[in-house]
């Protein structure tokens, strides 16, 4: 997504439209390699689409003039991850956890026979409709993790699976198992039936598997298809609602990869489709409320989060990703309010979302029950796509901090440490009974969280003209190109267990820019909003220091901004005060009425039934607790844990007397919760005898 990659204005749009407006088209050499071959003018013309010319020159003019994109990520295959905390966890998604997708992709189910009866055109498909979107979901997660951990025979299986999937497409592009193998002739006629969401999986693991590999047959493929789409639909402008939101994300990556300005159009043609009555389907006949999809009222209209919550997510990161070429005020408008009643009325302390499982997605405002939260794995890991999306959009760090309580809690509490186990619902509660599963019928969570992981890199750091951003506190070692100069960066900290982060800055050659490091927002509120804030009392303020000496810096939306002329070897050291913060709610969170939740950093804890005799629920919280924080080295693979001592209720098993004891207690991170068995759980403590029990 360089911003240098776009055209600039005026006559080298003209001239850009000119030599990119036709369809670019890509072979296979004898190695696999890419080779790209551009149409030439005189074909282009040839092909009868020079009308289209101006057009073309006319949208791209306006829009590469209006873009007002803050930032743009550092992509994870520039950035090399050497954190203590996030290293390890991304080894065992590259083992254990793409093992997992592999085993019940190929062998355990029938998503790969699939592909393989549907290139014979016969044969019974196995599984639900929207099962290759997890194929595709596999690959791009494999594909990030071959950048950092190179595995030929992992390679080779995948490529095979390549294959497979490219031998079923038909020969107008369409590809899709579930139809090809059941009546053709009925597909793109329930708009629920996630063509356009297989195809957006499609696209965005072709990509992935370029970027990675340099194969593009992944990628010629779901082009092929991306094509057929937009042949089908927005050429001829045939009305389509997607039941479920994902290719306007995929077609602006394909945009950005491409630089066809065809599939901006598309992604935009999609948003455009939304909220106009044209939708049809199962979904809109289950739940007679286009609601459910985001499709009661046009995007630009909407204010409010409504219905499912991966297709939200989804949708309004492609939105996003639109809004941030074209400067659309309309997408920028809507994603402001709804990004705030999401936040301000509708998140879990855990950055989890989507509250209901009846409708795996939104319910009331301030209705967020703990043991039946949904929280899908997929909704948190979204809510880190849209969240990184409207960071760069805008430049504000309030993004971040609400992308980094996602990810360090409802996203990663999703996987075991084993990596092999998997939870659907992440809720706040539990009763005991509960723990993570080897898979799932519906199996979405499972590669979501491994390519969320294996893409880490992508959400560290951000660049513009003449400044370098720091988002999350991520060991690691990146490089940027500034003007003719390229400045090292080197990133070392024990975050999240502990606040202390060191910056090396080594410019090439001496150089005036800017380093935007954010202050997270933890520091001096849970989340932004008054959904929840700390009792107690403030925070002491960070330290900056750059060669060991304080410095003056402005804050300017979250960030500490530092303008100096850089040279090798510059130090900047950052101190974020930790230490153990209790959460209240807003008291129309009734389901957390006299309770409190603990957090330290940005890590949410829990206290789970395997460290209290007395089950998790009795402990209760009082005012003046005080907490130790120690790190245990074996516990867990390693995490802050809190101490505490804290009355313990008992009751005699026929109920009829209740002792009080005081006992050292345990809490651990929320995210690491169920890998020593099965027990009960919660989040939200009582701070009075009153409310002991786990908290439904
Ligand atoms: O429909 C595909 C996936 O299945 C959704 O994203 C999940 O919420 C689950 O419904
Ligand atoms: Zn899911």
């Amino acid at each position: 997504m360089g911003k240098g990659k776009r055209p600039a204005s005026g006559l080298f749009a003209f001239f850009w439209a000119f030599y990119y407006a036709g369809e670019r088209r890509y072979w296979d050499n004898f190695v696999g390699q890419r080779i790209l071959e551009k149409r030439s003018v005189k074909e282009f013309i040839m092909n009868k689409k020079l009308i289209l010319i101006p057009v073309v020159f006319l949208v791209i003019a306006a829009r590469s003039q209006t873009s007002s994109q803050k930032l743009y990520p550092v992509i994870f295959s520039e950035v090399t991850v050497t954190d203590p905390f996030w290293k390890p966890k991304m080894q065992t998604v590259a083992t254990a956890t793409l093992d997992a997708c592999v085993r019940y992709t190929q062998e355990k189910t029938g998503r790969i026979r699939n592909f393989e009866k549907a290139a014979q055109r016969s044969g019974k498909h196995e599984g639900i409709f929207y099962d290759d979107s997890d194929v595709y979901k596999a690959i791009e997660a494999i594909a990030y993790s071959l950048k950092n951990y190179p595995n030929p025979e992992l390679e080779r299986n995948t490529d095979e699976w390549i294959r497979k999937i490219a031998a079923a497409q038909l020969p107008d592009g369409y590809l899709n198992t579930y139809y090809i193998l059941t009546d053709i002739s009925e597909r793109w006629t329930d708009m629920d039936k996630h063509e356009d969401y297989c195809a957006g999986h499609l696209i965005e693991a072709g990509i992935a598997y370029y970027n990675t590999t340099g194969k593009d047959l992944l990628l010629r493929t779901a082009i092929r298809f991306a094509d057929h789409i937009d042949s089908v639909f927005r050429q001829q402008n045939r009305p389509w609602v997607s039941g479920h939101q994902e290719i306007e994300l995929a077609l602006m990556k394909l945009y950005h990869h491409t630089h066809n300005i065809k599939y901006l159009e598309l992604a935009d043609w999609f948003l455009e489709q939304r909220g106009r009555g044209y939708g049809k389907g199962a979904i809109w006949d289950k739940w007679k409320d286009p609601d459910y999809c985001q499709d009661g009222l046009p995007v630009k209209d909407q204010r409010k989060i409504t219905g499912h919550a991966v297709r939200a997510m989804y949708l309004y990161t492609g939105a996003a990703d639109v809004a941030a070429v074209t400067n659309d005020a309309g997408y920028i408008n809507a994603m402001d309010s709804i990004w705030e009643d999401v936040v301000f009325h509708h998140m879990y302390i855990t950055g989890g979302i989507g509250a209901q499982g009846s409708n795996e997605g939104f319910g009331k405002p301030y209705d967020l029950p703990n043991a039946s939260a949904y929280c899908e794995t997929c909704a948190s890991v979204g809510m880190v796509f849209w969240n990184q999306r409207m960071n760069m959009l805008s430049g504000d760090a309030k993004y971040i901090d609400v992308l980094e309580r996602s990810l360090y809690n409802g996203a990663l509490d999703g996987v075991s440490l084993s990596g092999d186990r998997f939870f659907y619902g992440n809720p706040l509660a539990s009763f005991g009974g509960y723990g993570r599963s080897e898979w799932f019928g519906t199996a979405c969570c499972p590669s979501n969280i491994a390519r969320l992981i294996g893409e880490l890199g992508n959400f560290i750091y951000g660049k513009s003209e003449n400044t370098i951003w720091v988002n999350l506190f991520v060991g690691s070692e990146t490089e940027f190109q500034m003007g003719k100069n390229t400045v090292d960066l080197k990133m070392e900290t024990r975050y999240p267990w502990k606040g202390d982060v060191e910056l090396e800055v080594t410019p090439a050659k001496k150089q005036d820019f800017e380093l935007r490091i954010r202050l997270p927002g933890w520091l001096t509120t849970p989340v932004p909003g008054r959904l929840y804030r700390y009792a107690g009392e403030e925070a002491e303020p960070p330290v900056l220091k750059v060669n060991s000496k304080p410095v003056v810096y402005t804050v300017d939306h979250g960030y500490a901004v530092i303008r100096r002329t850089w040279k090798k070897g510059d130090r900047v050291t950052l101190q974020l005060p930790m230490k153990v913060r209790k959460v209240v709610s807003d008291p129309a969170v009734k389901q957390n009425d006299n309770r409190v939740a603990l957090q330290y950093g940005p890590v949410v804890y829990c206290i789970e039934g395997v460290d209290v005799e007395a089950g998790a629920g009795n402990v209760i919280i009082p005012a003046d607790t005080k907490f130790d924080v120690t790190f245990e080295h074996s516990l867990l693979g390693g995490v802050n844990t809190l101490h505490f001592d804290a009355p313990v209720v008992s009751i005699s098993g026929d109920g009829s007397s209740v002792s009080t004891i005081r006992k050292k207690i345990t809490a651990i991170p929320y995210f690491s919760w169920n890998n020593r068995g099965v027990s009960d759980m919660q989040v939200w403590l009582p701070t009075t005898i009153q409310k002991i029990r786990i908290n439904d």
